[in-house]
């Protein structure tokens, strides 16, 4: 239980195939063990919520939120500018980044898999991912 360590979770949303239910079920388990800091990417309702802001209030905040995170977990199974965005400014930023991806026939981009500084790992089901973070978590801290 690392109940105070902060993720910040990044997901395709307006991107390519959003999967929102497995973004989901990943979130409620690092909320079982860690303080995730962006919900609203695998939750529906909160999404809905964020439809009150412009796209101006939502860059600022998740950037904020972004500056905030010890870890940045990102599911990059489906495309997404945002998430590359946040990607970016995360190596920047020097954050300990961990890309995990469903592991299916489909490439990942190069500018993920060839940087060195971002740890990428492939999962078969939800356990698996929990463990990829457990496990870049453990090795980071
Ligand atoms: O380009 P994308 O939309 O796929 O970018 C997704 C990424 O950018 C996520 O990891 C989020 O952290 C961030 N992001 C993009 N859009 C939003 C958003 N509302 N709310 C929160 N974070 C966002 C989008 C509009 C909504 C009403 C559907």
């Amino acid at each position: 239980m690392n109940k105070d360590i902060k993720i910040y979770f990044a997901g395709s949303i307006r991107g390519a195939e959003a999967d929102r239910k497995n973004y989901l079920r990943i979130i409620k388990e690092l909320k079982k063990r860690y303080i995730v800091l962006t919900e609203h990417v695998g939750n529906e309702k909160m999404l809905h919520k964020e439809k009150k802001l412009t796209d101006k209030e939502i860059e600022s905040r998740d950037m904020r939120w972004l500056k905030e995170a010890d870890f940045v977990v990102a599911e990059i199974t489906s495309p997404s500018h945002g998430v590359g965005i946040e990607l970016n400014e995360s190596k920047h930023q020097k954050k300990p980044i961990l890309c995990i991806h469903k592991n299916n026939d489909k490439k990942i981009s190069a500018m993920i898999s060839g940087c060195d500084d971002f740890f990428v790992a492939s999962y078969t089901n939800i356990d698996d991912a929990i463990s990829h973070v457990e496990s870049f978590v453990k090795k980071n801290q």
